[in-house]
């Protein structure tokens, strides 16, 4: 079993839409394993996009970020990496699948609804940052 992070962002709180998204997961097979609904620091939002420092849409993205309050959540299942990304869609919102979340309710590079993290590695520090691991893990 793997485990993923996810991120209910700011515009999907806004727009209610943390009912559905979770639905989604729930209905694909897929287990949330702990979920809680913060207002985060900067500091944090740094820290989990800290890949993308340097470029020029970070300072947007950590306004957005800390904007308003998120659900983050441990999911797991087999392949919940892969299989939640695919579920998210892709982040250019030309790319991104009719069916997918992202491909369904946004069309915007930057409120996109949803973060899935893109690799185990990155799910493990990830989870980290949010979490203890006494919540997610058995
Ligand atoms: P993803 O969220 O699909 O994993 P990412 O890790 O490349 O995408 O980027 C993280 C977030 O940064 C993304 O959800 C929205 C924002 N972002 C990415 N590329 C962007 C761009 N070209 N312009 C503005 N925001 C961008
Ligand atoms: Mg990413």
């Amino acid at each position: 079993m793997e485990s993923t992070m996810v991120l209910i962002k700011p515009d999907a709180v806004r727009r209610r839409l943390i009912g559905r998204i979770i639905e989604r997961l729930e209905a694909r097979g897929l287990t949330i394993r702990a979920m809680k609904m913060v207002r985060i620091s900067r500091e944090l939002a740094e820290k989990h996009y800290a890949e993308h420092a340097s470029r020029a849409f970070y300072p947007k993205l950590v306004s957005f970020m800390t904007s308003g309050p998120i659900v983050a959540m441990a999911v797991s299942g087999p392949a919940a990496v892969t299989l939640v990304r695919k579920m998210i869609g892709a982040t250019d919102p030309t790319e991104s699948e009719p069916g997918s979340i992202r491909g369904e309710y946004s069309l915007d590079v930057t409120e996109n609804l949803v973060h899935g993290s893109d690799s185990p590695e990155s799910a493990a520090s990830e989870l980290a940052l949010w979490f203890e691991q006494s919540d997610y893990v058995d």
